[in-house]
């Protein structure tokens, strides 16, 4: 087939594809009666953890219904997980290729914000050659705190080619609160919708995007105020940039792994996805000795009552998981300890109070996990940084929660908690 009839093809399945999508029901609003998975913790998240894998079947395989594209991309990542890359993504949620080929749909509405040493139009996708078909899945739990509750929040994207946005409540039901499946002929869209949570904590979210060819762009962005939900093709009339609109991309101190608060591992980049059949069950779950997987289908570890140890079992007749020797196991708290015991060990959200048994030091010492030296900021963009300080499991969570309970230098959209306001000199 000569170029001239591919071009002369394609302009008219776009026609015929733009048609269809104008009359593409519009997103339902969401909304989330059922409360969260967790509490709002009193640190700041690292980020949510993307799955990234190349789509090898012909792209006309990919799920291309609004019923079925999360469930068809979750059986994509399902099937042979060996073969997919999992990293955190610690800045602004701006993910694209960069590809600049006279047209810029790939930098999307968010230009020179995340990761802009790397190149204008957001943070590179772990795939950025313009002709790898691939699919990625971000995983974790979004921070929803109360004066974000009780009124609509407009979840804005800005898509390459095709996504999904699913908000979990703390039952286990799923909410769609985006889906944008592949459409023929009309690879780049803006889509907003309204969800409405009716209690502050933490919500398990799922992200699902496809790249089929050529630009690349994942923005998630949010408003909240007044606006007029819209789902319309990149450039169909009238375009509504997001960011001119006040929308700002999620940033990754919102986003969190685990309901603790804490990252997955030591190492702050990586994580792992497990299977959601197993989600909050008794057990790893799939995940290593010590971890399981949590309500967010991410394995975090295991050092709260309910999942304890390298079994990650209850603790029972009142016992609390405590860090000993480096790891954690449950432990019985004595008859004079007071009311409650005290919180578990290592879930600074549940008691209220940052300090904790300093296990550095044997002699009954106490550190202050949120007073820890803050380490560098700013936007993380994959980059390796300096190994985190050994000192077991336990010191690696609070040194962790240290330097993220510091990271406030950006104001972000779900949060009521801010650092102290430094006096401007
Ligand atoms: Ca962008
Ligand atoms: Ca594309």
């Amino acid at each position: 087939m000569s170029f001239r009839r591919l071009l002369a093809l394609s302009i008219v399945f776009s026609i015929v594809a733009g048609t269809a999508g104008m009359a593409t029901a519009a997103q339902v609003p969401v909304v989330v009666a059922e409360g969260p998975a967790a509490p709002v913790p009193n640190v700041d998240g690292t980020g949510l953890c993307v799955a990234t894998k190349v789509w090898a079947a012909p792209a006309s395989s990919l799920p291309q219904t609004a019923d079925t594209f999360a469930s068809g991309m979750n059986a994509f990542f399902a099937a042979n997980p060996q073969s997919q890359t999992m990293a955190v993504h610690r800045a602004p949620f701006d993910l694209s290729n960069n590809l600049n080929d006279g047209r810029t749909m790939s930098y999307g509405d968010f230009v020179g914000v995340a990761c802009s040493q790397t190149g204008q139009g957001g943070c590179p996708f772990v795939i950025t050659d313009p002709t790898t078909a691939f699919g990625t899945r971000a995983r974790g739990f979004l921070r929803v705190t109360a004066a974000s509750v009780g009124h609509p929040i407009h979840f804005g994207v800005y898509v390459d080619d095709a996504m999904s946005l699913t908000v979990f409540d703390g039952a286990g039901k799923a909410h769609a609160a985006l889906v944008r499946p592949p459409q023929l002929g009309v690879p780049t869209w803006r889509v907003t919708n309204a969800v409405t949570f009716s209690s502050p904590g933490l919500y398990p979210v799922e992200i699902l995007s496809a790249q089929i060819t050529e630009h690349a762009a994942l923005e998630i962005s949010t408003f909240e105020g007044t606006f007029t939900d819209f789902e319309r093709a990149a450039n169909q009339a009238p375009v509504v940039n997001l960011r001119s609109s006040g929308f700002t991309l999620l940033d990754s101190t919102d986003l969190f792994q685990s309901e603790e608060g804490s990252p997955s591992f030591p190492e702050l980049e990586r994580c792992q996805q497990c299977d959601r059949e197993l989600a909050g069950k008794p057990g790893n779950g799939g995940c290593s000795a010590g971890s399981h997987c949590n309500a967010a289908a991410l394995c975090s570890p295991c050092v709260t009552s309910m999942f304890c140890g390298p079994s990650c079992s209850p603790c029972e007749d009142g016992a609390k998981c405590s860090s000993v020797d480096g790891g954690f196991r449950c432990v019985a708290v004595p008859a004079d300890a007071g009311t409650d015991g005290g919180p578990d060990a290592a879930s600074p959200i549940d008691g209220g109070t940052n300090v904790r048994p300093d296990p550095e030091r044997p002699d009954g010492s106490t550190v202050d996990v949120l007073a820890a030296p803050a380490g560098a900021g700013g936007c993380g963009c994959r980059q390796a940084r300096g190994a985190v300080p050994s000192g077991g499991v336990f010191a690696t969570i609070a040194v962790a929660l240290g330097v993220f309970g510091r990271r406030c230098a950006r104001p972000a959209t779900f949060s009521a908690r801010r650092c102290p306001r430094r006096s401007r000199r």
